[in-house]
């Protein structure tokens, strides 16, 4: 099968470490391919950002139905365009803070997320209650920009492993999620030296959305996740309009699996 992990921001740094990790969790024969849109933000920090990584990463998503996709991953732990994307696709699309909130409900009862900035707090929140978990979830910032999860000397790792350990004392964690996708490469070590489940989301997502094409399983297009009506979209979204050819979309940067 093959799974297609979208990370929706514009960097390609984080869309490599991004692959790396979908490939270490699927299994021999699974191929995974890591993109980004050559649009949009460069992170991904609030709703402003959020908004404007929503065309590249729905233009991608087309992109990946006209390759025969069997699955997708959305790498974005706001899972930036989720509904959208599943619209889109008609496989599964699962986004990394879904896939590893619901994890952590298997390993432990209560955990905590371990993001980056505040200001993306309230919308990790949000979907805590949206996923049903809020009750188990406590969600805290490390103070860390996303791109300086790229910088090895930034100090970045120091940050998030020093919020974790207070998580940890104060919250009464037993497992913690990595609130980034940036942080994917940082889940394997911290695992093993903290002693408790440290999950990544971009490896859980790409194993569940392995297990549901695996199960024989797709989208429902009984809803709300029904393909698109078409119609004329105005303006320089006309080429986003249901029913136009993603490949007149402009190239994506692409990482093959
Ligand atoms: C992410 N931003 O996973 C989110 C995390 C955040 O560019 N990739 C980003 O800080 O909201």
């Amino acid at each position: 099968m093959r799974i297609l992990i979208v990370n929706p921001n514009t960097t390609g740094s984080m869309t490599e470490k991004i692959g790396a990790a979908g490939r270490g969790a699927a299994s021999p024969g699974t191929e995974v391919v890591a993109v980004n849109p050559a649009m949009g933000p460069e992170s991904i920090e609030g709703y402003y950002d959020e908004a404007f990584s929503v065309p590249g990463l729905l233009d991608e998503i087309r992109r990946g139905e006209n390759d025969g996709f069997d699955g997708y991953v959305i790498a974005c732990f706001d899972d930036t365009g989720l509904d959208a994307a599943r619209t889109l696709a008609a496989g599964p699309v699962l986004g990394i803070c879904e896939a590893a909130m619901h994890t952590a409900t298997m390993l432990g009862g209560r955990f905590s997320v371990v993001t980056t900035l505040a200001r993306s707090v309230p919308a990790l929140e949000g979907l805590a209650r949206r996923y049903g978990v809020a009750d188990r979830c406590r969600v805290r910032a490390s103070d860390v920009p996303v791109l300086a999860l790229e910088d090895p000397a930034s100090g970045a790792v120091r940050k998030v492993e020093e919020e974790i350990a207070r998580a940890v004392r104060e919250d009464g964690a037993e497992c913690i999620v990595l609130g980034c996708a940036g942080m994917a490469d940082l889940a394997a070590d911290l695992t093993r030296r903290l002693g408790l489940p440290v999950i990544d989301g971009v490896a859980a997502a790409t194993r569940m959305v392995e297990a549901l094409v695996g199960l024989g399983l797709r989208t429902s297009k009984v809803g709300g996740y029904a393909a698109p009506l078409p119609k004329a979209y105005a303006g320089e979204f006309g080429r986003f309009a249901p029913g136009s050819d993603p490949e007149t979309a402009g190239v994506g940067e692409t990482e093959r699996g």
